[in-house]
């Protein structure tokens, strides 16, 4: 795989926090919000890349809204792996489990990250047990050095699999 390219595309529901997560990993990511005629919504997306175990891993981070599916379609074209964040200080809400239930059924690598496990709030252990058939990671996403770990464990078990 040595000099090859990954593109894993971030899920997550607004909020989630997964802009941060790919600012961490890439100073440089770029955030793009589009404004909407239907008042202050935005659409966010974000864009990162970092180099682990000598591949190009390019992150894709999509917008969080229910309603722009299409977006997260045009966006998921080609994706060699998903992360699913998991903002793990509340309750799991309808649309993260949503998500995971398609993602899950993709024939694709899906990691599910619980973010935020530095909130006294936070409880991972609970938020976890529905995400049991996947692999998951306990981040901050805030802070690249726990962030980043999870990434590159992720990418680490990519090998086998492209
Ligand atoms: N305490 C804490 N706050 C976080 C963490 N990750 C994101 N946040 C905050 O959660 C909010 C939403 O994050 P954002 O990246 O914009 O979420 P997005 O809508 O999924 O892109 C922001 O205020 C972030 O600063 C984290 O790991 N810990
Ligand atoms: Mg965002």
């Amino acid at each position: 795989m040595a000099g090859g390219k990954l593109k894993i595309v971030v899920f997550g529901a607004y909020n989630a926090g997964k802009s941060t997560f790919i600012q961490a990993i890439d100073p440089k990511a770029r955030h793009v919000e589009a404004h909407t005629n239907e008042g202050d919504t935005t659409v966010a997306l974000d864009y990162g890349r970092v180099e682990i175990h000598a591949l190009q891993v390019y992150l894709f981070g999509t917008p969080g809204q229910e309603r722009f599916e299409f977006v997260r379609q045009i966006i998921s074209r080609g994706m060699d792996a998903a992360i699913l964040l998991v903002d793990c200080s509340v309750a799991t809400d309808e649309f993260t489990l949503s998500l995971y239930e398609t993602l899950s059924k993709m024939e694709i690598p899906l990691a599910v990250m619980l973010n935020k496990c530095d909130l006294p709030g936070s409880c991972p252990a609970t938020v976890r047990s529905a995400f049991e058939s996947s692999l998951v990671y306990e981040i901050c996403a805030s802070e690249r050095a726990l962030a980043l770990p999870a990434l590159t464990a992720f990418v680490g078990t990519l090998a086998g699999e492209l």
